[in-house]
């Protein structure tokens, strides 16, 4: 199995992230993929490339226009505002506020564009974010040349980032890119499994009205655990879109059995309609040790569960989410694909 790698990554290295109130170092850190390249290049999984540059064409068949801008001038219109800091969001347009005016000033605009507090926008955001997105899409079209399987280690994140919305470590939603992606290069249906811990709303926002992407997704109950908002299992899509959109909430403390039987149950939702590819939301979270999560995977589980979704059989790409038990996240993340490839 091919990996698609761009060091660009490293230029996203947030240096604060609120979390309980206190200011704390971002679990989501350039680390994370250093550990993942690294286990990948020690079991020999297969050769490492670099991303091909997209340009913004496949974001904007997602993203909206003036969101983009946005994400590329934040940090400058921050620092220009006066703020010796990195870009942070402390007010929103809530439940009792639908105007449509998005304001002028950056500290409205980052609120009216944040879906939470905890992630900042630091410079070099934007060029990692972009390059993350090449990576999915290369990985992607490696598979719609005829690769099996490929993967995309993408980072910084991008299932939480909506159509207009940042938050929860991500920005361009690498994901959902790369399925519109594949869309436009001529698949009739394409499936996303999110398997990452946290619910990937910004996936399901995009394609909740839409019968020819159809997105899973095996998440802590947003009841107890971060987006909060979205990921009942009542939500499951709206017209053309309804019943293409699947949510299986999992409460704390959930284990192998109890994951993999929603697993088993999404995999064959999949099978039955038959993409002509598969993308997996690859988020590593669901770790027994991850500190922000509270599923309980084994190292060996993950093994499992990449076996499982070979069985089906479908061209896959594999990108990246989230996983913040850092020592221990190449080796899971590379067991899933060494799962997959038997
Ligand atoms: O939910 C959290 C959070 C929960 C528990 C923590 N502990 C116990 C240290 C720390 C943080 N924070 C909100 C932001 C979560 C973003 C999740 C990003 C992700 O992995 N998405 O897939
Ligand atoms: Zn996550």
């Amino acid at each position: 199995m091919r990996t698609v790698y761009s060091d660009k990554h490293k230029l996203r290295d947030a240096k604060i992230e609120i979390f309980e109130g206190q200011i704390v170092a971002p679990f989501e850190c350039p680390k994370r993929a250093e550990y993942i390249l690294n286990r990948v290049k020690e079991v020999n999984l297969g050769d490492i490339i670099e991303p091909r540059d997209y340009g913004l064409e496949p974001v904007f068949a997602v993203h909206d226009k003036d969101y983009i801008k946005f994400l590329e001038t934040c940090i400058e219109e921050w620092k220009a505002a006066g703020c010796d800091s990195e870009a942070i969001a402390n007010c929103w347009p809530t439940r009792t506020m639908n105007s449509p005016h998005i304001p002028n000033h950056i500290e409205g605009k980052i609120g009216y564009y944040a879906l939470a507090a905890e992630t900042t926008i630091s410079e070099g955001t934007w060029e990692a974010a972009l390059a993350s997105k090449d990576v999915a899409v290369t990985a992607t079209d490696l598979v719609l040349e005829g690769e099996n399987v490929a993967f995309g280690l993408c980072r910084p994140p991008g299932h939480h980032a909506a159509v207009d919305q940042f938050g929860g470590y991500c920005f361009l939603n690498n994901a959902a890119i790369a399925a519109q992606h594949a869309c436009d290069q001529g698949a009739k249906r394409v499936a996303i499994l999110d398997v990452d811990f946290h619910h990937g709303n910004g996936t399901q926002q995009i394609f909740y009205d839409r019968d020819d992407v159809m997105f899973l997704s095996i998440h802590g109950d947003p009841m107890d655990a971060f987006p909060y908002f979205l990921g009942h299992a009542d939500e499951i899509g709206e017209g053309k879109g309804k019943n293409y959109t699947f949510n299986y909430p999992l409460p704390p403390k959930s284990n192998y059995d109890k994951w993999g039987k929603a697993l088993d149950d999404a995999l064959l939702k999949v099978k039955d309609y038959a993409p002509d590819i598969l993308i997996i939301s690859l988020g590593v979270d669901t770790f027994e040790n991850d500190p922000i999560s509270f599923f309980k995977l084994t190292s060996n589980d993950f093994t499992n569960y990449g076996k499982r979704i070979a069985k089906i059989g479908l061209p896959t790409v594999f990108i990246m989410e989230g996983g913040y038990a850092v020592e221990e996240i190449g080796i899971n993340t590379v067991n899933v694909l060494q799962g997959f490839d038997g």
